[in-house]
């Protein structure tokens, strides 16, 4: 695929998701230890999920299970009985669920600081848009590919309805490399600017939310997709050089 068609069918996909997966609206309590979601990238009904932990500010361990996958389709089978995506794992309070519609009640009951929007409550065009965000990128992030597996976690800043992470986590997902988001919802006006444009006219930026304030300390910047390899202390942002940092270091 051009990259062009790529991005483009990335941003439709984003559009496609009606505004879910982009803004912190309901954050509240923090869980102490890391959730775990077993995930395909291109799955509508996993994205529902990650669009749910973007809005309620969730950082959560994603071990990709794409078609044919052999490194954590497995595990979902012994610790559920089945292998069906998404299933979620919260070593807070020992739950195991699978279902998106069980699994998102969950979350905001469990860590929200308000109820989950009512348009997106309405389950059947909820589920129509993330088919339509799927089928747009029709092929990507579904089937497995042969790859290394890092020693330690990989870190992605992210949040779901961004074009540029999509691809990330697409590729992520296809080499079946388990990877922990760190949320980066936007809160305020200022995290929608464009990262040159935001450095030109705001060079005092003072984001609100956690992780891009983080990022921000560590980094000297904030742009989202942003990747940490504490395998290599490699920071990358763009996703076009995230993308040829994995295949160069772990096809
Ligand atoms: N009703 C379930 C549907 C889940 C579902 O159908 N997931 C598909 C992936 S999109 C699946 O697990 N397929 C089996 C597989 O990939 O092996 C939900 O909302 O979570």
């Amino acid at each position: 695929m051009s990259r062009f068609l790529d991005l483009a069918t990335s941003l439709a996909a984003s559009a496609a998701e009606q505004g879910r997966g982009i803004a912190t609206t309901a954050a509240g309590r923090q869980p102490k230890e890391l959730l775990e979601l077993y995930d395909i990238e291109n799955c509508p009904f996993c994205r529902l999920v990650r669009e749910a932990m973007t809005d309620l500010d969730l950082d959560v361990l994603v071990f990709p299970c794409p078609k044919n996958g052999v490194r954590y389709r497995p595990l979902v089978e012994r610790l559920g009985g089945k292998q069906q995506f998404p299933f979620l794992f919260d070593p807070n309070t020992d739950t195991a669920l699978y279902e998106s519609a069980d699994i998102i009640a969950y979350l905001y009951q469990t860590y929200g600081s308000k109820p989950a929007p009512r348009r997106w409550l309405v389950r059947s065009l909820r589920t129509a848009a993330s088919m339509s965000a799927s089928l747009l990128r029709s092929g990507l992030g579904l089937h497995a590919r042969d790859a290394t597996d890092p020693d330690q976690t990989l870190v992605l800043y992210s949040f779901e309805a961004s074009p540029f992470a999509r691809r990330v986590r697409e590729t992520l997902c296809e080499m079946e490399i388990p990877y922990e988001i760190r949320q980066m919802g936007r809160t305020r006006l200022e995290d929608w600017m464009p990262p040159p444009l935001r450095e030109q006219l705001r060079p005092d930026y003072h984001p609100e939310q956690r992780n891009r304030r983080q990022l921000l300390a560590s980094a000297g910047r904030v742009a989202v997709p942003c990747l940490e390899d504490p395998n290599t202390g490699a920071r990358l942002f763009e996703s076009s050089s995230i993308i040829d940092y994995l295949h160069d270091q772990y096809s």
